[in-house]
C-alpha cells in the first residue's frame, strides 16, 4: 500500500516534506514547482526525506532527444521521472528509457489521466498505449484512480512487475484506497493532502482511509 504527494503549486515545501516523511511513501515534484523554484529545489527537498521515492513530472511528451534534455536537469535528484505514453518507443520513450537506464534511474509511463476529458483522448488509444508498454516494459506507469477499471486492466495486462500509481484521489472525487483495490501500489494525492489546513493530519487520515478500504477489498477481484 502506497501514499505518494503530489507537491505542484510554487511554494516552500521543506518543512512539510520533514514532516511528512515517516507518514507516507513518496512525493511526486510536479511541472509549475519545478519551474518556478528550478531543479535544484528537488535536491534541497530530497535532503529532507532522503530515503522517499522520488519522482519528477515534467509533462515529457516529445522526441527523444528533447525528453533526455529534460529529464537531465533533475535526474540526479529522484528516482523516477514520468513521461507520456502516447508519444511511442521509436525516437521517444525507447531513448529516454535507454538514458535513465544509463543513470541508474526509472522510467514511469501515462497510460491513461484521470480527468473527464481522458476518456475522449484515451479510451480508444489505450490499447495501443498497452502494446507500447507491453514492448517497453518501463519500472512503473500512471493510470486514473478516477477510473478503477483501467488501472485494472493495466495490471492484468502487464503483471505484477509494474509499479501502478494512481493519481485523482481526493480533489478529483476517487476515494483512498479505491486504486490500491483496483490493483495500484501507490495513491498520488496532491490537493487533499497540500491544500489542506493541517496537510500532516489529512495525510494520516487518507492512510487510514486507505487502509480501510483495502482490508475490505481484500479478497474481491482487482478491477470491479
Ligand atoms: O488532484 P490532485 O491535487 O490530487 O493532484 C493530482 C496530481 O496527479 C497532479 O500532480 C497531476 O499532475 C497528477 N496527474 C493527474 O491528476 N491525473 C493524471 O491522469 C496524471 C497525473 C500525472 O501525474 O501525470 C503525469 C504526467
Amino acid at each position: 500500500m502506497g501514499l505518494l504527494v503530489a507537491l505542484d503549486r510554487p511554494g516552500g515545501y521543506e518543512e512539510l516534506v520533514g514532516k511528512l516523511c515517516s507518514r507516507v511513501d513518496g512525493f511526486k515534484l510536479g511541472l509549475p514547482l519545478l519551474m518556478a523554484r528550478g531543479p535544484g529545489y528537488a535536491g534541497l527537498l530530497r535532503r529532507r526525506c532522503r530515503d522517499a521515492l522520488w519522482v519528477a513530472d515534467l509533462k515529457l511528451a516529445d522526441i527523444g532527444y528533447v525528453m533526455r534534455l529534460t529529464a537531465g536537469l533533475v535526474a540526479e535528484h529522484v528516482d523516477a521521472v514520468i513521461a507520456h505514453g502516447f508519444v511511442g518507443v521509436e525516437g521517444a520513450l525507447g531513448e529516454l528509457k535507454d538514458y535513465l537506464d544509463s543513470l541508474g534511474k526509472r522510467l514511469v509511463v501515462v497510460a491513461s489521466m484521470s480527468h473527464p476529458g481522458a476518456r475522449e483522448a484515451y479510451d480508444h488509444a489505450l490499447p495501443r498505449i498497452l502494446e507500447t508498454l507491453e514492448r517497453l516494459r518501463p519500472w512503473g506507469v500512471v493510470a486514473p484512480a478516477t477510473r478503477p477499471g483501467v488501472v485494472g486492466i493495466v495490471r492484468r495486462r502487464l503483471g505484477p512487475g509494474v509499479a501502478i500509481m494512481s493519481p485523482g484521489v481526493g480533489a478529483q472525487g476517487a476515494e483512498p484506497g479505491s486504486a490500491l483495490c483496483a490493483g495500484a501500489d501507490y495513491e498520488i494525492v496532491g490537493r487533499a493532502i497540500t491544500g489542506s489546513g493541517d496537510p500532516v493530519e489529512a495525510a494520516e487520515r487518507i492512510r487510514r482511509e486507505q487502509e480501510a478500504r483495502l482490508s475490505n477489498c481484500r479478497g474481491t477481484s482487482h478491477g470491479s
